[in-house]
């Protein structure tokens, strides 16, 4: 098949997502052509002959106080799909791409072009941006003119439907993970740059944005440190991060905190990990949490959302209220402080991540392309 995929192509969970389908799909012949207004992150290294990329400009006019990038992608799309003989349009993220391939759509009709349109949803499009009053209307009316609807777990679907009137079935495809890769790198891995052989290493990786609570994990670290010698490990970039820090330094916790920025070695950084930290106000899933029990490492997490359909509780790690950074604290403790129950939370955490596992889901996402291109 020839597959345009649409994506925010930043550090984020839909941007990953989107790209590691995408390199999957390349892998079992499809050509993938990917549309987006810069080099998603995970493909920057690759030279793959099924995989292309096709840029989004929006040219600046001081005319406007907002450049249109809707209408840029839209006819964007029109170009990529008419050069390229585009059977399926797979749009990641309802704002704006869902609404931007409808108007596509429309444009190749008239050139007797039916394409059909495949919008998958992540989280915060649905539960924080989508929601509001500002985008609503333009939202559901794109989310009912899909060919196929899918969201990222049962909690996002139910969220999806509690919110907005959806008249279109909504198929369930998890976030997944290539434990295959996994188990080729990584292990032995290298920590001692970083740790004293009998300290502790806990990380948390996000956007650090205000609804993954980084006071939380901070306030959680605090906590372990008192009793464990330990680290913490803060990976990625965001609107938090600088108070993060201040605070940090306010403690005096700067040779325990290590704020190490948006990274490519996320692997590395989770092989090395005891515990994960995702205390987060709304997660529709928790792909990194994902990411980390793939690498055996066990999850101490809010039950926000989508993250009780991964993280199982008293088995791969725990979850707590939201907020409630006191009970987070004694399942890390009670974890860390109790070899023989960690090693086992990691081998659990370990098998649950192989319940991902990345072909039964690209099966899933081929048999929904084949479906809408059918029926189109
Ligand atoms: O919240 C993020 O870190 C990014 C965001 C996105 O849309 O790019 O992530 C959402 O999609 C991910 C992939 O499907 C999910 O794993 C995240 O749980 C979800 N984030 C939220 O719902 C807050």
């Amino acid at each position: 098949m020839n597959i345009a995929i649409v994506c925010y192509p930043t550090f984020g969970g839909s941007g990953v997502v989107a790209t590691e389908l995408g390199l999957a799909l390349s892998k079992r012949g499809h050509h993938i052509h990917f549309i987006t207004y810069n080099l998603p992150v995970r493909l920057e290294a690759l030279k793959d002959p099924n995989i292309h990329f096709h840029e989004v400009n929006v040219p600046d006019y001081p005319l406007f106080k907002y450049q249109p990038y809707e209408l840029a992608l839209s006819s964007r799309l029109v170009d990529v799909v008419k050069a390229n003989k585009i059977d399926v349009l797979h749009v990641h993220y309802a704002i704006p791409h869902a609404y931007a391939a409808y108007m596509a759509k429309k444009i190749l009709l008239d050139s007797g072009i039916q394409i059909p349109i495949v919008t998958t949803l992540h989280g915060t499009d649905i539960t924080l941006v989508g929601s509001h009053p500002f985008y609503k209307p333009a939202v559901t009316f794109s989310i009912n003119h899909s060919d196929r609807v899918t969201a990222v777990s049962e909690s996002l679907k139910q969220d999806t439907l509690r919110l907005f009137d959806i008249k279109k079935n909504i198929n369930v495809i998890p976030n997944f993970i290539d434990t295959e890769k996994i188990k080729l790198k990584g292990k032995p891995c290298e920590r001692s740059l970083l740790a004293e052989k009998e300290e502790k290493i806990l990380t948390h990786i996000s956007n650090f944005r205000p609804l993954k609570r980084i006071m939380d994990v901070i306030s959680i670290f605090e906590g372990v440190q008192l009793k464990i010698k330990s680290k913490l490990m803060m990976v990625g970039e965001g609107p938090e991060k600088k108070r993060a820090i201040q605070y940090v330094n306010e403690k005096g916790l700067e040779e325990q905190v290590l704020f190490l920025g948006n990274s490519n070695e996320i692997d590395k950084i989770l092989c090395y990990s005891d515990l994960f930290l995702l205390p987060s106000e709304k997660e529709s899933f928790g792909l990194s949490a994902l990411e980390a029990m793939a690498h055996g490492v066990p999850i101490i997490s809010s039950d926000a959302g989508g993250i009780p359909e991964v993280n199982k509780h008293g088995k791969t790690g725990y979850l707590s209220k939201i907020g409630d950074t006191e009970s987070m604290t004694l399942n890390a403790l009670s974890l860390l402080q109790n070899e023989s129950l960690h090693e086992s939370f990691k081998k659990q955490a370990e098998q649950q991540a192989e319940k991902f596992n990345l072909e039964s889901v690209v099966n899933q996402y081929e048999s929904i392309y084949a479906d809408a291109i059918e029926t189109v």
